[in-house]
């Protein structure tokens, strides 16, 4: 029997990061981004199999490597010592998660010396843009087990496969190569999109279908002409994460005309999201892309609890159909989609998709 082409690299250490709550308006409430997100798309893939169900094998170094052609030493020498430094400043703070209260205001406040600030609160609110992505003892753990199956789903790639699936929480595209948040820690998109490029692919598309913009990317490779950062999402006027994603934001310097975000406003329908795609798709085919990457948000959902979009899960099948008239070979990996018991549905109904038209 012919085996099924489309591998999905499952996170096995994503339980250890599970936030108690966010910020949102002044209040802090239960966090969106939950573990049963994750669970609902393995039983689906379980259930609907598309290919192999795989942990990715960990080769430390160079998955080390591999972060470090994305994010900075300092940032990720930040995480991976943040909750022992938030624990240290308190030993009552072992109770509850790290969220950060100050900030130092972008260009106002800009933050001017190479050396970082002694107080680890001053510290969390330099890496961190938002209130809502709680940091807990597990949560380096899990970001690097999400890392590790953004590269092997490239690698997968890289070997020849026509698709591969990186199925990881935290998500990843709200974080930048010294920043976190939106629920996102380490970019596992960018990561993946960097290994293709040093794999060997000339040009690498990003084409990121999340509800919100994926400002993480964006910035990651906005002054480069080799990967093209292209995003579908809620306009920033009204939509998180607000100071990013406008339509004039093209790329700078040797990356300008290789940013393409196509703001869409609260309330839009799959007909009007769809012609967006279609024009997104016609970016990547005009960049002459070698392979793509597919930051997969399913908060376009209409029953979404935190967006404004009114996709239908059948909806996304020709959402996975239109990607794959592309024709290019593409790393898909999870980003959004907090109508948890709709996620594995609407996940499998895109990749299905896919996979079918391929
Ligand atoms: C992460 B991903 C809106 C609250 C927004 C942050 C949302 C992060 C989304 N009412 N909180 O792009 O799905
Ligand atoms: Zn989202």
């Amino acid at each position: 029997p012919m085996s099924l082409p489309m591998k999905t690299f499952h996170n096995p250490h994503h339980t250890l990061h599970q936030g108690q709550q966010e910020m949102f308006r002044g209040r802090l409430v239960p966090c969106h981004e939950v573990p049963a997100r994750l669970d609902f798309v393995l039983t689906e893939l379980q259930r609907r199999p598309l290919g192999a169900l795989e942990t990715p094998a960990v080769d430390d170094a160079a998955l080390d490597a591999a972060i470090a052609r994305v994010h900075s030493a300092r940032y990720t020498q930040f995480l991976a010592s943040a909750w022992d430094e938030w624990v240290a400043m308190d030993p009552a703070n072992a109770q509850r998660d790290a969220l950060p209260s100050v900030w130092p205001l972008g260009n106002r406040h800009a933050f001017r010396t190479d050396a970082l600030p002694r107080n680890f609160a001053a510290r969390l609110g330099l890496f961190a843009f938002d209130s809502g992505s709680p940091l807990m003892a597990g949560t380096w753990a899990a970001a690097r087990g999400g890392a590790a199956c953004a590269l092997a789903a490239a690698h997968e790639v890289l070997g020849g496969a026509r698709s591969a699936f990186a199925l990881t929480r935290p998500p990843g595209h709200h974080a930048g190569s010294d920043f976190l948040g939106g629920y996102c820690f380490l970019n596992n998109a960018a990561i993946a999109a960097q290994a293709l490029r040093d794999g060997g692919q000339q040009r690498v598309a990003v084409l990121d279908v999340d509800y919100h913009h994926g400002n993480g990317t964006q910035t990651i490779f906005y002054e480069r002409a080799d990967v093209l950062t292209v995003s579908i999402h809620g306009d920033p006027a009204t939509e998180y994460p607000f100071f990013l994603g406008h339509a004039d934001e093209r790329g700078a310097g040797a990356g300008e005309g290789f940013n393409l975000n196509l703001p869409l406003p609260r309330g839009t329908n799959f007909a009007t999201w769809r012609a967006a795609l279609g024009q997104a798709l016609d970016a990547v085919t005009a960049f002459r892309a070698d392979a793509l990457v597919v930051p997969m948000g399913l908060d376009t959902f209409e029953g979404d609890p935190i967006s404004g979009f009114t996709l239908q899960s059948a909806d996304y099948f020709a959402v996975g159909e239109a990607l794959a008239g592309a024709g290019l070979p593409t790393v898909f990996t999870f980003e959004g989609g907090y109508a948890v018991d709709a996620v594995g549905t609407n996940a499998v109904n895109l990749l299905e998709g896919f996979q079918r038209t391929c």
